[in-house]
C-alpha cells in the first residue's frame, strides 16, 4: 500500500478523511462583496476541474492521437483558451497563484511542500471567496499542492478556510496491480506505468468522482455549490485502466524528434533547472521512450472519461444550465522536446497549459481565443462571473469579454517565472509571436524564439545580431512587468 495510506482498497468509499471547517472569519465579509444576484436561485455553481501536470495534447486542442471525446464536448460547447500560460510550472506555486489570484512574486510560494497560508495568513483564496458569499464549498482530490504519490490521501498542504468539505481520497498509484513498466529506472518508487485490468476502484481519481457526483446529487436552487475536482491524472506514476493503454497501440506512437545540436544553445541554467530531466531521464531506446508517452496519453484518456461521468451526472441533475465549468491543468509537460521529460521548464510545452470555460449563455461558446491569457486571470473571471468582488489585490483581468468575442485581442504578453535548484532564476514572457526567457543567478542566460518560424523553440535567436532590435523589445516587455501587459478591456 502506499506509505501513509493504511486501509484495505476495497473499503476506499468509506476510508475518505473528511474535514469541516466551520470557522468564518468577520473580515472576510468586508473584502468580498455580496452577490448581485437578486435570488440565490441565480447564483451560478462552479464545477472547478483540475488536471495534474496536463499539457495540451487533447483531441480539442488539435492532437492527432490522444482521445478525450468528454473534453472535446466540453470545448465545443465553451470557449477554449489556446493561448493559456500558468506562472509557474510547479504544481505548488502554479496551484496557489491560480487559487489566490497572485502571482508567485506576491504569493512568495516558489517551491512544493508550502501551503498558502504560511506566506499569506490572510488571503482570501477562488473557493473561499464563493464559501464566503453562501456557496457551499467542496474539495475532491488534489486542488492546493500534494505530492504525487507521496501524500496522495493526505490533506497536508491544503488550505482549510476555502473548503466546507475537503476530502482527499486514497488511491492504489503505483502499488496498483497490471503490467507494468518504469518510466525512469533510477526511481522506481511513483516514476512507472501500471495498466490495470477493470475499472480501478482502488484509484484516487474514481474516489474524487464519486465525491463530486455525491455534491452534484445534494445540490440545491437553493444553496449553490463550487466544487473544486482536483483529478491526479496524467502525473506520474502513469496508471490506468489496460483499455485506455489499448487505444494507443505502441507502433502508432512516435519518437520524440530533436533536431542536432538543438541542447547547444539552451543556457547551461535552463539545464539546470530541469536537472537531469534534460537526460530523457534515463531511457535510452526508443521503445522506453514511446512506452513511456503511450502512459501519458493512457492517463489523459482514463481523467477524461472521468471528467466525463462527472458532466454527464451534471446534465442529468438539471443543473448544467445554470453552472459554470471550468477546465484546467496546473501546467504543462514535457514528453522527449528537447529530451526533457517534466515540468520546471519555461520553454511553452511546460509553460502553456488547457483551460476551458463553459459559461452558460455566452456568446463565445463553441469557439476557440488565440488571445494570450494566464491563469491568474481565472480568479477574476469567476468572481465576475458569479456576480462577486473579489479583493482589490488581485492581480489578473476577467476574461469575460473573451467569452463573449473569443478572437478580441487579450493580453500583450504573458508571464511565467521559475526557481529551480542551483540558484537558478528564470522569467519568461511571450507576446503574439515570440518567447523570451532571461536566466539570472549563478548561470545567467537569455532565450530568444520566434514562434511564426519556429514554434518548436529549436533556434535560440537571442546572439542573433539581425534579432538584437527583437531581442530589446522583449527584454524591455519583461522588464516594465504584467502591469503593462494588460488587455484593453
Ligand atoms: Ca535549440
Amino acid at each position: 500500500m502506499v506509505e501513509g495510506q493504511g486501509g484495505s482498497r476495497s473499503a476506499i468509499a468509506v476510508k475518505l478523511i473528511a474535514f469541516k471547517f466551520m470557522h468564518r472569519r468577520a473580515f472576510l465579509a468586508s473584502l468580498a462583496a455580496g452577490s448581485t444576484y437578486a435570488s440565490a436561485a441565480d447564483r451560478p455553481n462552479v464545477l472547478f476541474i483540475a488536471a495534474d501536470d496536463m499539457n495540451n495534447n487533447l483531441g480539442c486542442y488539435g492532437h492527432p492521437i490522444v482521445k478525450t471525446p468528454n473534453l472535446d464536448r466540453l470545448a465545443a460547447a465553451g470557449v477554449r483558451f489556446d493561448r493559456a500560460y500558468c506562472q509557474f510550472p510547479l504544481c505548488g506555486p502554479s496551484r496557489c497563484s491560480l487559487l489566490t489570484g497572485l502571482r508567485p512574486d506576491t504569493t512568495k510560494i516558489l517551491e512544493n511542500n508550502i501551503a498558502p497560508r504560511d506566506t499569506m495568513p490572510d488571503v482570501v483564496t477562488l473557493p473561499q471567496l464563493f464559501r464566503t458569499n453562501g456557496w457551499r464549498s467542496v474539495r475532491a482530490g488534489k486542488m492546493y499542492h500534494m505530492d504525487v504519490p507521496g501524500s496522495v490521501g493526505t490533506n497536508k498542504w491544503d488550505d482549510p478556510p476555502s473548503w466546507d468539505v475537503a476530502l482527499s481520497p486514497p488511491g492504489a498509484e503505483q502499488h496498483t496491480q497490471g503490467e507494468r513498466g518504469n518510466v525512469i529506472t533510477a526511481r522506481p518508487n511513483g516514476w512507472q506505468w501500471v495498466a490495470f485490468p477493470g475499472e480501478g476502484k482502488d484509484q484516487a481519481d474514481e474516489g474524487a468522482t464519486a465525491l463530486a457526483l455525491e455534491a452534484i446529487g445534494k445540490g440545491t436552487p437553493a444553496q449553490p455549490w463550487f466544487i473544486g475536482l482536483g483529478y491526479l491524472r496524467p502525473h506520474l506514476p502513469h496508471v490506468a485502466p489496460a483499455r485506455f493503454f489499448d487505444q494507443y497501440p505502441l507502433s502508432k506512437i512516435p519518437e520524440p524528434f530533436n533536431p542536432a545540436g538543438d541542447r547547444d544553445d539552451i543556457p547551461r541554467a535552463s539545464e539546470l533547472a530541469i536537472n537531469t530531466r534534460a537526460n530523457d531521464m534515463g531511457m535510452t531506446t526508443g521503445k522506453e521512450k514511446r512506452e513511456a508517452i503511450r502512459a501519458y496519453y493512457a492517463s489523459i484518456s482514463y481523467m477524461d472519461w472521468q471528467v466525463g461521468r462527472v458532466l454527464e451526472a451534471l446534465e442529468t441533475s438539471g443543473a448544467a444550465s445554470r453552472t459554470l465549468v471550468v477546465f484546467w491543468g496546473d501546467h504543462g509537460w514535457h514528453l522527449g522536446e528537447h529530451h526533457r521529460w517534466h515540468k520546471r521548464s519555461l520553454f511553452e510545452e511546460s509553460a502553456r497549459a488547457p483551460l476551458i470555460l463553459r459559461a452558460p449563455g455566452r456568446r463565445g461558446n463553441g469557439k476557440a481565443s488565440k488571445s494570450l491569457v494566464e491563469f491568474v486571470d481565472i480568479y477574476p473571471t469567476l468572481a465576475e462571473l458569479a456576480g462577486l468582488r473579489g479583493p482589490e489585490t488581485l492581480e489578473g483581468q476577467s476574461l469575460t469579454p473573451l467569452l463573449d468575442n473569443p478572437s478580441r485581442p487579450g493580453k500583450r504578453a504573458a508571464f511565467t517565472q521559475m526557481y529551480g535548484p542551483k540558484d537558478v532564476v528564470g522569467r519568461a514572457v511571450v507576446n503574439e509571436r515570440y518567447r523570451y526567457i532571461c536566466w539570472t543567478g549563478t548561470h545567467p542566460g537569455e532565450e530568444l524564439y520566434d514562434h511564426r518560424k519556429d514554434p518548436r523553440e529549436f533556434t535560440n535567436l537571442a546572439a542573433v545580431p539581425a534579432q538584437a532590435g527583437v531581442l530589446k523589445t522583449m527584454r524591455d516587455t519583461l522588464d516594465a512587468g504584467w502591469k503593462a501587459s494588460r488587455a484593453a478591456w
